[in-house]
């Protein structure tokens, strides 16, 4: 199979999207990043592409912009790249139904517990107030619904008495950074699928809580 091009969307630091620039540049995913798109300027993620030779840009909300014409200015630089896959990695904007629908089955996400647990923000935070033994991070098929796309491959880090928001974040930073390419990998080599609401792995239904969950 050829080698898959990637869009990788973020908002900060792209630790996530280091990861896969690492497993791409050492050819463990069959991929090539062709762009890195941010829509906050000045991020440390930009600074990585650019180390890493990928072009990268920055698609800023304008003043007053509904997020419908965001988003179809975001479609639109992806779509003059042709892209086949788009991983989501730390991007912080919600996006709207016609975007997603327009990727199905092409985008990724990482979110930061172990869904169905904690979609949205303050993942780390929730977790340890809700006294959780274990938590983790989960790489899913994107779809309208925020952070309930069909689950591929989730981590699970144990949590520790002392812990704090950020050593938690940090436990599971690791985990994510060994799941996304990995995920990522499979995708390039044609094995997952999203069909419905189910993600498939060489053709078989992935367990709702993903494949190495061992519940
Ligand atoms: N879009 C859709 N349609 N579906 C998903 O599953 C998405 C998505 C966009 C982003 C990532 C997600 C996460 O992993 C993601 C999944 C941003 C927010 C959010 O509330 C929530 C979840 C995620 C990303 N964003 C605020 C907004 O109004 C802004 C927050 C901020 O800027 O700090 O867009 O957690
Ligand atoms: C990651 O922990 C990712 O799971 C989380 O943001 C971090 C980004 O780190 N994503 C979200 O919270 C999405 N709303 P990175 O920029 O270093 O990859």
């Amino acid at each position: 199979m050829n080698a898959i091009r990637i869009a990788v969307l973020i908002s900060g630091n792209g630790s996530n999207l280091q990861a896969i620039l690492d497993a791409c540049q050492a050819g463990d995913i069959n991929g090539e990043v062709v762009a890195v798109v941010s829509n906050k300027a000045d991020v440390y993620g930009l600074t990585r592409a650019e180390q890493a030779g990928v072009p990268g840009l920055v698609v800023a909300p304008q003043a007053g912009e509904s997020r419908e014409a965001y988003d179809s200015r975001l479609e639109a630089e992806l779509s003059q790249l042709n892209v086949d896959l788009v991983v989501l990695a730390g991007f912080m904007r919600i996006l709207s139904d016609g975007f997603v629908n327009r990727f199905a089955g092409r985008m990724l996400n990482i979110h930061p517990s172990l869904l169905p647990k904690y979609t949205g923000l303050n993942t780390h935070q929730r977790a340890l107030e809700a006294g959780d033994e274990e938590h983790g991070c989960s790489v899913h098929f994107v779809t309208p619904e925020l952070d309930g796309g069909p689950v591929i491959l989730q981590a699970k880090v144990p949590v520790f008495e002392d812990d704090d928001a950020e050593e938690l974040a940090e436990r599971v930073h690791t985990q994510e950074h060994r799941i996304y390419p990995l995920v990522v990998k499979w995708f390039a080599q044609g094995r997952l699928t999203m069909e419905g609401d189910k993600a498939l792995f060489d053709g078989e239904a992935l367990p709702t809580a993903g494949y190495a969950s061992d519940e």
